[in-house]
C-alpha cells in the first residue's frame, strides 16, 4: 500500500453516495493516488459485533463486491444467520448478511485484541487488494446523535430502526471533542503535493459533518493548499438517495444546492452543481464567493462515475486558494 506522500487526492465520504464518486476517482487516478477519509459516527455495536457501515460500503464498493442495488452490504449475500436468529427471538431489525458477518467478526476480534480501527481497516483493504487508502476519521469513538421530535436517537435507531421517520431538529457528535484525527489524514492535508480535497455528495449533516466535527480536520481544510471541491448531494431540489432533502426541510432550510454550498461555507474553493441546477451558479458565486462547476452529477453507471470524477479533477486548475 502506498504512503501518504504519494497520495494526490483526498476524498471525504460517507457511505453509498460518497462511495460512488470514490469509485470513479479510483478509476481515473493512478493506483495509490486516492485516499478516503470515512465517516465512522454511524458505527455501533450490534449483537456483540462492531459494525462500521460506511467503511464497509467503501471497502465493498471499491473492491467490486458491493450489492448492486441495495446501497450497502455484499452482492450475492445470503441471510441464513438472520433467519436462524429470528427463529430464536433475536434482534433482526438491522440485517447482517452471512458473508458480511465475516467482516464484522474479524474486525471485532481484532479490536478486542487491541488493534486500532485504522489498522483493522488497512488490513481489510490489503486483503481486498485495494490500492486506495481507507481511513476511518478517528480511531476514537464518535457517535451521531439525532435530535428529533421523538427525542434523542442513536443514528442506526433513527436511520434503520425508524426508517428516518421522526422529524429532526439537529445533530450532535458525541465524543468528537476528544476524538483524535487520523494522523496520516492530517499529514495528507498538510502535504504540498496534495492536488485536491473532494467532499463527496454524501449527506452533509450525518456523513460529512461528523468528520468536520473533529476540529483538527476543519482547521486543516481551511489551511490546506490544495483546492477543496464539494459535489452537491442535492439535485433539482431532491437527494438522489437517502434523507438529505427530508432533513433540510425539517431543519427549515430551502432544499437547494445553494443551501448545501452555504452549509460548507468558508471550507470550499469550489462547488459542483448538476446541470439541472445550472441557474443557481451565479447565486452560489455571489453568496459564498466560491467557484462553481456545472456537469452531470447523477452517477447511474461506472462511466458516469468516472466522468464526474474526471470533471472534478479537471477543475483543479480553475481554482485558486490562498
Ligand atoms: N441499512 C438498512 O437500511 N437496513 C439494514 O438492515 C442495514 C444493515 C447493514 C448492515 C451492515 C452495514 O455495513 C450497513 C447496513 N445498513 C443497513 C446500511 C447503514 O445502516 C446505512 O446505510 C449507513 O449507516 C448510512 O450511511
Amino acid at each position: 500500500m502506498s504512503g501518504a506522500s504519494e497520495m494526490k487526492v483526498l476524498a471525504l465520504s460517507g457511505g453509498v453516495g460518497g462511495a460512488k464518486l470514490c469509485l470513479g476517482l479510483m478509476d481515473v487516478l493512478p493506483p495509490g493516488a486516492l485516499g478516503v477519509l470515512v465517516n465512522t459516527a454511524d458505527d455501533f455495536e450490534h449483537l456483540g459485533l462492531h459494525i462500521s457501515p460506511d467503511l464497509d460500503t467503501l471497502l465493498y464498493t471499491l473492491s467490486g463486491r458491493s450489492h448492486p442495488t441495495q446501497g450497502w452490504g455484499l452482492e450475492g449475500e445470503s441471510w441464513h444467520t438472520m433467519e436462524a436468529l429470528e427463529a430464536i427471538g433475536g434482534a433482526t431489525w438491522f440485517r447482517l448478511g452471512d458473508k458480511d458477518i465475516a467482516t464484522h467478526l474479524l474486525r471485532t476480534g481484532q479490536l478486542r485484541a487491541g488493534a486500532s480501527l485504522s489498522a483493522v481497516t488497512a488490513g481489510l483493504a490489503d486483503t481486498h487488494q485495494l490500492h486506495t487508502q481507507l481511513w476511518p476519521m478517528s480511531d476514537d469513538p464518535v457517535a451521531t446523535v439525532v435530535h428529533s421530535e421523538a427525542g434523542d436517537l442513536s443514528f442506526q435507531d433513527y436511520f434503520v430502526g425508524r426508517q428516518c421517520e421522526p422529524r429532526v431538529t439537529g445533530f450532535s457528535f458525541s465524543g468528537s471533542d476528544v476524538a483524535r484525527p487520523h494522523p496520516p489524514a492530517i499529514a495528507a492535508l498538510q502535504d504540498p503535493s496534495l492536488q485536491a480535497v473532494v467532499i463527496c455528495p454524501s449527506n452533509p449533516f450525518v456523513s460529512i459533518d461528523p468528520i468536520l466535527s473533529i476540529a483538527a480536520y476543519r482547521e486543516a481544510l481551511v489551511q490546506c493548499a490544495a483546492p477543496v471541491i464539494a459535489v452537491s448531494p442535492i439535485v433539482a431540489g431532491q437527494a438522489i438517495k437517502g434523507p438529505t432533502a427530508k432533513m433540510m426541510r425539517e431543519l427549515q432550510m430551502p432544499v437547494t444546492a445553494l443551501e448545501v454550498a452555504r452549509h460548507y461555507g468558508n471550507l470550499l474553493d469550489m462547488f459542483i452543481l448538476d446541470d439541472s441546477d445550472a441557474e443557481l451558479a451565479p447565486q452560489i458565486r455571489e453568496a459564498t464567493g466560491v467557484e462553481v462547476g456545472v456537469t452531470n452529477t447523477v452517477m447511474k453507471d461506472r462511466e458516469s462515475k468516472q466522468c464526474l470524477a474526471q470533471f472534478v479533477l479537471d477543475q483543479v486548475g480553475r481554482v485558486s486558494c490562498e
